[in-house]
């Protein structure tokens, strides 16, 4: 140990996993958001489900936080560069959120106290990938990092993480949300660097 010989190039000296291309790891976290923080005030919080069929599914902030949680650990990686390793949530998956949800759809545009839209394929919020999540590192999730809840959809470009997540609209057709129109790309997979419309 500790001796390197001449001309051996050698291993990455840890394990560490290789980050998504033209990504740089941060330690601080970042607040990035495109307006002001809205004020939702718990007692008048909603998050709503609402089918291409018009059908509507609603919890109050007492039923969300009653379903079952769960605690992802995960990366998360901004389309400006930044990356974050290992970062602590909780949240309720989005399979329980749409378990029993009548629904043909296969996209979704997920909707935001303050206005705020991102668009995603409905299967990209089902397979255990997807959460609202209102704590974050043990505590509530901070109002400027979207408290009361947030989207998190950590294998997409963070953009589609929405902030004060209010809603879902399941559509049979796309439609771009509020990055999406302002010519990033319509998926975003940070491991196929998909920043811009057209990569
Ligand atoms: N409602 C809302 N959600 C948002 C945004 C926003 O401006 N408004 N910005 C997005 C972007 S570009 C990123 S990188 C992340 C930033 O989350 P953070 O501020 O908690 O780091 O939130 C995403 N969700
Ligand atoms: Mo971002």
């Amino acid at each position: 140990m500790g001796i390197v010989t001449p001309g051996f190039q050698g291993r990455p000296r840890s394990a560490e996993p290789a980050l998504p291309p033209g990504q740089y790891l941060t330690e601080d976290f970042p607040v990035l958001s495109a307006g002001p923080t809205p004020k939702v005030p718990l007692d008048t919080w909603e998050f709503v489900i609402t089918t291409e069929t018009g059908e509507e599914v609603r919890w109050s902030w007492a039923e969300f936080t009653a379903l079952p949680q769960e605690t992802p650990t995960v990366d998360i990686h901004c389309v400006t560069r930044w990356s974050k390793r290992q970062t602590d949530w909780q949240g309720v998956s989005l399979d329980v959120l749409l378990d029993g949800v009548d629904t043909e759809a296969t996209y979704a545009l997920a909707h935001s106290y303050g206005g705020y839209t991102t668009n995603l394929p409905l299967a990209d919020l089902r397979g255990g990938r997807a959460w609202v999540a209102h704590r974050y590192s043990g505590r509530d999730l901070p109002p400027e990092h979207g408290g009361p809840a947030r989207l998190l959809v950590p294998h997409l470009y963070f953009w589609k993480s929405a902030k004060w997540v209010r809603g879902i609209r399941l559509k049979t057709m796309d439609e771009p949300g509020f990055w999406e129109t302002a010519g990033y790309h319509d998926y975003g997979d940070p491991w196929r660097e998909q920043r811009y419309a057209g990569d």
